[in-house]
């Protein structure tokens, strides 16, 4: 939220980003590559939701639901969730998912201004593997 943010603070940010942007000028390979799910997901579906709809600042429960290659659930893993904006001086916010049925986890996550947001799911199995999933959340609507 830029409003909250000292003048200071929203210089050293735009630093950091003209830093990202001068990475980005990196070839595309790089960019894509880390917008694919790690490898180790290969056995395990992940899907992804969020509701209320449509999307608006405040909170919302996002949700995945975690099923191996036999279609059963994968209970018993921890998830936690992150979201981001994608421009300077704003900090991500965290919650940590509850199973509320086996496979079946949920967060109430707080979207604290309207535009585009990216969701990542950090999911530990376990057996102690971790899977990472990104789920875009464009266009979260002003109150
Ligand atoms: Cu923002």
């Amino acid at each position: 939220m830029i409003a909250g943010v000292t003048r200071g603070r929203l210089k050293a940010a735009s630093q950091r980003f003209s830093g990202v942007l001068m990475l980005a000028a990196l070839p595309a390979v790089v960019a894509t590559g880390c917008r694919k799910p790690p490898e180790t997901s290969g056995a395990i579906a992940i899907e992804e939701s969020i509701a209320p709809l449509p999307v608006r600042i405040g909170t919302e429960i996002v949700s995945c639901k975690l099923t191996n290659a036999t279609h059963q659930p994968i209970a018993g893993a921890r998830v936690q969730v992150e979201g981001d904006m994608d421009h300077p001086g704003m900090a991500p916010v965290f919650a940590d998912a509850v199973e509320d049925a086996p496979g079946n986890y949920r967060a109430p996550l707080q979207f604290t201004m309207g535009g585009d947001w990216v969701v990542l799911f950090h999911i530990t199995l376990s057996d102690g593997r971790r899977v990472e999933r990104q789920m875009d959340v464009k266009g979260v609507e002003s109150n």
